[in-house]
């Protein structure tokens, strides 16, 4: 068959943030010859897939991945060459096989997934298609609405704010382009902003600003007055999510939290909630991802209970982008929306799974990067692939976050008049 696998190779690459993660390369039979990277997150769930890291502290601090690369070399290449590359499931299962643990710790999710997004792009390449219309079918012409993260706190930058995401969302856009553009404009006017008053404009891991401001409020406050500067109106225009992260700031992954960045200081998930349901009628938040730790079950699902029926309640530590801790959370009424990351539970196939899972249960879904990205494109393809209602994708600054969605953009302007963009 043409679309045989006839060789699969990994190598040691660098991320956005200067560490070493996994390039995975497939060839085919027919000539095709892929590559796919691998993203890597600093605020990680603790049941996420296992990216296996070297520990070697004579190479890069003990971050390199070479046992990672010599699994994909070694042990994942024999077993897949040979099958042809549009059998994405069994490929994937077949690692998982080989992998045996529950977490991937084996070989690695980095190996294995690198592995997983080279198959889907060769197979994408050599039956002609584009990516996102190999992996979501003829009907695939959705592009999601993006979440551009204006200002970056948390684990994900140096200054004095503990909520690590402030997002804007095109939400009143005709369509991705303008609704990028609306955001893009955001970005610069809050960029003069934050300068007039003598705030820094560097940037944080996402490529969102980084200031020292008073409060995590006075964020809300600042990106507010840059919507309507930038000449959109709040919540109808535009509209914001949020990422807590909110495991980075407890002190126990349950209940205890200690907004230490900010000045806040020590909090209970009841005054997290108060915070959050406060917030919810003042400003114009259309989600909010992580407002509790990943194991505060009972505290997400009181926020659910409070606020579900305004915003979306966003899972992403809490379930990993694992069908397991969603079904539990599906049936627990814990949240109503899940996070997609490839990374956190290690194939394209169970990524997949947990997007229908979220479907099947009238959830939303939001496809995202890592604080770690490379220029790989996949995601881009992949949200429009699932359908995805919203992406997140990082700011307009850092080209790893841009080649997304210079990515989208090229895919609406391929689709022209078919192509779909709605909140
Ligand atoms: C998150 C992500 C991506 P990280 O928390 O949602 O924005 O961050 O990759 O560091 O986990
Ligand atoms: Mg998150």
């Amino acid at each position: 068959m043409k679309d045989t696998i006839t060789a699969v190779r990994g190598m040691e690459i660098l991320d956005s943030r200067g560490n070493p993660t996994v390039r995975v390369f497939v060839e085919l039979r027919d000539g095709t010859r892929v590559s796919a990277s691998v993203p890597s997150g600093a605020s990680t769930g603790e049941n996420e897939a296992i990216e296996l890291r070297d520990g070697d502290k004579a190479r890069y601090l003990g971050k390199g991945v070479l046992k990672a690369v010599d699994n994909v070399n070694t042990i994942i290449s024999p077993a897949i060459i040979g099958m042809s590359a549009t059998e994405q499931i069994a490929i994937d299962f077949n690692m998982i096989k080989l992998d045996g643990t529950e977490n991937k710790s084996n070989l690695g999710a980095n190996a294995i997934l690198g592995v997983s997004m080279a198959v889907a792009r060769a197979a994408a390449q050599s039956v002609g298609l584009p990516l996102y219309r190999y992996l979501g079918g003829s009907g695939a012409r959705r592009i999601p609405v993006p979440a551009m993260n204006i200002i970056n706190g948390g684990a994900h930058a140096d200054n004095s704010v503990d909520i690590q995401e402030f997002m804007a969302v095109p939400v009143g856009a005709p369509s991705f382009r303008e609704g990028l553009r609306y955001i893009a404009e955001t970005f610069h006017v809050l960029k003069k902003l934050l300068k007039s008053r003598g705030l820094a404009t560097s940037v944080g891991d996402e490529g969102g600003f980084a200031p020292n401001l008073p409060s995590n409020e006075a964020v809300m406050d600042i990106i507010m007055e840059a919507i309507e500067k930038a000449g959109y109106t709040p919540g109808k225009d535009i509209s914001i999510s949020l990422d807590s992260a909110a495991s980075s700031f407890s002190t126990d992954l349950t209940t205890s939290y200690d907004l230490a960045k900010s000045g806040a200081g020590k909090m209970q998930s009841a005054d997290l909630i108060e915070m959050g349901t406060r917030w919810v009628e003042k400003y114009p938040i259309v989600s909010w991802e992580d407002p509790l730790a990943e194991n505060d079950w009972a505290g997400f699902k009181k926020f659910t209970e409070r606020v579900g029926n305004k915003i979306d309640i966003v899972g992403d530590d809490i379930f990993v982008t694992n069908t397991r801790y969603i079904a539990r959370g599906i049936e627990e009424k814990t949240a109503n929306s899940v996070l997609i990351k490839l990374n956190q539970i290690g194939t394209v196939s169970e990524s997949i799974d947990a997007v229908r899972m979220c479907r099947d249960a009238g959830w939303h879904y939001f496809i995202s990067h890592r604080s770690g990205e490379t220029e790989d494109t996949f995601l881009a393809d992949f949200a429009v692939a699932m359908d995805g209602g919203q992406l997140k994708t990082g700011s307009a600054s850092r080209s790893e976050r841009i080649a997304k969605y210079n990515r989208l953009l090229e895919i609406e302007h391929d689709l022209g008049g078919s192509a779909l963009y709605y909140w």
